[in-house]
Formats: structure tokens, C-alpha cells, sequence
């Protein structure tokens, strides 16, 4: 039996995953009403495959609840927030989950950690605690770090498919945890030490941000001197060991955006192209509004109440608007324009931003300039409406004639 610590967007479908496959499985949240919500039968959010999964658990057995239980092994998939001046990590969740796991398990119980931790957090921070409680490491409990590795909108797919990382402070521990993820997961699974597991996982996410700010300098350097620089990638990567992401908005998400900070935080003065990519992704969001800016004086535009941003989530077709960009550029406006601008997203029911629409053909009938800031399948699907509006598509998706680009 496992209790899964966190039933959010990693721990829940981690944890309906092993029930499917037959792992005994409890789910603990300390949030009553998400724990009520799955207890009576609905999921908490939207992902292709969730549906059907959550079905096959439940059938299995696997039970949700507030409370911690006595198992063999946890599994914790808490948040891991991180303040936004400093850009240090807060691992206050993490902690008091293994402080709450210390209460009711018993002897030799193993806890892995699957939140991202920023590197040294859990030398840092947890085993000093389960040293203060008068545990063993070791002996009285085993501390793994296996970070999750799946992306929002094929996190089911991936579950079954990606290969993992589990770092343990010994190999028996290691393949114990490695036998028990084999319940599902098809992929490698490659056992290290904990520090190199924790400073992998931020390394992957680090590369990718590095990668898109690639992207969205050559894109600038492209508008500055009237280049395609989507045919400019499109034929780079043809080169057989080149593969450079995409320009767009600027990067949002609670990890790409998110980890390449600890590494800047934790070694300021090495981690310098790391730093350079995070203000390139950063400053993306500022100029689109300058392209906006500039697009409004090309074409006479004065009002900006006519002027739509189509998303705000952080990427397509997902319900997550966590540092999305769109909100970025929101936040930077007053330093640029008044305020005015209408938004809409087709995944995002409740009220976060003035100016806020929740129907596609009355948000397009209210504005003359449309900003594609997130490429959704509504939209893809339902380009021709944007026939007869000046566009600006940063994602690169709209050929209509006259569509501006980044
Ligand atoms: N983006 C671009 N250009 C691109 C690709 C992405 O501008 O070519 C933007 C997206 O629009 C978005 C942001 O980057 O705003 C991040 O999106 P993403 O789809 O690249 O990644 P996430 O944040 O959804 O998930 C990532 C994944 N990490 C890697 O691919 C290395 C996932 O595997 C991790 O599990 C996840 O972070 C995590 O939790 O760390």
C-alpha cells in the first residue's frame, strides 16, 4: 500500500496511474472540499485521459482522505512555491508533509519526494527536521527524491512512457522504489544519489528555457531586420543535430519558468547564460505590447478597449494559468499604456482579469486587433473568424493575409 501525499496536477493522476495498476493506493490532501469533490466522483481538472483513468481507480479501490495513514511508502507531490523577489524556493509544503508522515509511519517507511526541489533542498532542509525528530536516515526512514517528469495536456501518456529519475542514499532503497513505479512505467528508470536527482531534474527544465530564449532573440533580431525567423528555424532544424524551439509570448508554467531561478540564486555569478535566458522569456510579454504599440501606430488605432488578447492560460489547450504570459503583459501594461484591453479564454470559467469574455464571437464582435497569445484548438480550428480584424499572431498559426508576426 502507498499514500500519495498532494492530489494536484502531479500527485492525482501519479496516484490514479498506480491504483489502475493495481498498486493499493490512498490519496491524501489536506484541501476537504478537493478531497469531497473526488470522493463523490469528479476529478478536479481538465486532461485528456483523466477521465477514463480515475474511473479505473476508483473501481480498484484507491481512497481519498484528509488523513496521513501507516504505509511502507509515501509518495509527495506537494507545491512548491517560490517567491517571486527573491526567486528562492519555499519548501514549507514539503516539509510539513514529512513531519505529518513522521507522526503515523512506521519503521524503515520510505518517503519519496516528487516535488521539484530547487538543488540541496532536501539536505538542506528535510533531513535536517527528520534528524530533530529523532529518526535515522536510514533506519527509521529512507528519503528518495524522484522528480516527475510529465507535461500538462499528455500527462497520461507520459506517466506510462517517459523515463524517470530516482535518487536514493542507497541502491537497495533505489530499486525498491524502482520496482514499485515498474506497476507503469515503461520507461527507463535510472538510479542515482539524491543530489544529482534534484539537480537533473532543474538542469532539464533550465535547457528548455535556454532553448525557447534561443528562439525569441533570434525572433527579435529577425523583426528588427525583417526576417522570417520561422523559416530561418524551420530549415536550421532540418540540420540534423540542430533543434530550436519556438519563439513566442514568453514562458510561463510553474517550471520551466520557475527552476532555471534556483540555480541563478544558488550560484550567482556562474549561471550566466541561465540568467540571460531567464530575462530574454521574461521580456517577452513587454514586447508584444510594444509590437501591439507599434501595430496600433501603423494602422491609426487609438483605442485600446478595441484591442483583444486571445489566452491566458500558459500554453494550449490546459486550464493552468500559472505565469502565463499573457498575465505578465497584464501586470507590465501600466507601465506602458493605460489599461483597456479585453481577454479571452475558452478554458478559463471564473473572473481573473478586468475586461474578462467568456464567449469567443462577442470577445471578437468588441475588438478590431487581435492578439493570438496562446494557439488553443478553438482557435486553430476557428481562424477564418478572425477574417477582417488586424492580427497579431505570436504563435505563428494564422495565415491570413496581413497577419502580423513576433
Ligand atoms: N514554449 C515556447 N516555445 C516552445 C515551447 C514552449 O515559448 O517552443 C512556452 C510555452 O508556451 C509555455 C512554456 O514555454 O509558456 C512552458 O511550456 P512547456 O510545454 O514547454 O512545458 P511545461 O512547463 O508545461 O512542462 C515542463 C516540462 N519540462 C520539459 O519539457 C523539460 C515537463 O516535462 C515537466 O514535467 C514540467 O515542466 C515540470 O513540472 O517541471
Amino acid at each position: 500500500m502507498i499514500n500519495i501525499i498532494g492530489l494536484g496536477y502531479i500527485g492525482l493522476p501519479t496516484a490514479l496511474m498506480f491504483a489502475a495498476h493495481n498498486v493499493k493506493v490512498i490519496g491524501t490532501d489536506y484541501n476537504k472540499e478537493l478531497v469531497d469533490m473526488l470522493n463523490s466522483g469528479k476529478t478536479t481538472f481538465e486532461e485528456e485521459g483523466i477521465e477514463e483513468l480515475f474511473r479505473e481507480a476508483v473501481s480498484n479501490g484507491i481512497e481519498f482522505t484528509t488523513e496521513y495513514k501507516s504505509t511502507d511508502v509515501y509518495i509527495v507531490a506537494v507545491p512548491t512555491p517560490y517567491d517571486k523577489f527573491n526567486k528562492k524556493i519555499d519548501p514549507k509544503y514539503v516539509l510539513s508533509a514529512v513531519i505529518n508522515i513522521m507522526e503515523v509511519c512506521p519503521k524503515g517507511a520510505i518517503v519519496v519526494i516528487e516535488s521539484t526541489v530547487s538543488p540541496g533542498t532536501i539536505d538542506k532542509f528535510i533531513r535536517p527536521i527528520v534528524n530533530a525528530k529523532g529518526f535515522e536516515i536510514g533506519k527509521d526512514i529512507n528519503l528518495v527524491h524522484a522528480p516527475e517528469r510529465i507535461i500538462p495536456g499528455n500527462m497520461i501518456h507520459e506517466l506510462k512512457h517517459n523515463s524517470r529519475t530516482i535518487g536514493a542514499d542507497s541502491v537497495a532503497v533505489g530499486n525498491k522504489i524502482k520496482k514499485l513505479y515498474s506497476a507503469f512505467c515503461q520507461g527507463d528508470i535510472v538510479i542515482t544519489d539524491i543530489r544529482t536527482a534534484e539537480m537533473t531534474k532543474v538542469v532539464e527544465n533550465t535547457y528548455r528555457d535556454i532553448n525557447i530564449a534561443f528562439a525569441n532573440e533570434l525572433a527579435k533580431i529577425c523583426r528588427s531586420d525583417n526576417m522570417d525567423v520561422y523559416e530561418i528555424i524551420r530549415i536550421a532544424n532540418m540540420h540534423p543535430r540542430v533543434n530550436i524551439l519556438q519563439p513566442g509570448p514568453g514562458v510561463g508554467g510553474h517550471c520551466i519558468s520557475v527552476d532555471p531561478w534556483f540555480l541563478v540564486g544558488d550560484y550567482p555569478g556562474l549561471a550566466n547564460i541561465i540568467l540571460a535566458a531567464r530575462k530574454i522569456n521574461d521580456s517577452m510579454p513587454e514586447y508584444v505590447l510594444e509590437r501591439v504599440h507599434n501595430i496600433m501606430k501603423d494602422k491609426g488605432m487609438h483605442d485600446l478597449t478595441r484591442v483583444g488578447l486571445y489566452g491566458l492560460t500558459y500554453k494550449e489547450n490546459v486550464d493552468d494559468v500559472r505565469e502565463s504570459p499573457t498575465l505578465q503583459l497584464l501586470e507590465s501594461m501600466e507601465k506602458h499604456i493605460a489599461p483597456g484591453l479585453k481577454v479571452y479564454d475558452p478554458f478559463v470559467k471564473r473572473e481573473i482579469v478586468m475586461n474578462q469574455y467568456h464567449d469567443f464571437d462577442k470577445f471578437l464582435n468588441e475588438v478590431d486587433l487581435v492578439v493570438i497569445m496562446v494557439a488553443h484548438d478553438e482557435i486553430r480550428k476557428n481562424i477564418d473568424k478572425l477574417k477582417g480584424k488586424i492580427i497579431l499572431d505570436t504563435k505563428n498559426i494564422c495565415n491570413i493575409e496581413g497577419t502580423y508576426k513576433l
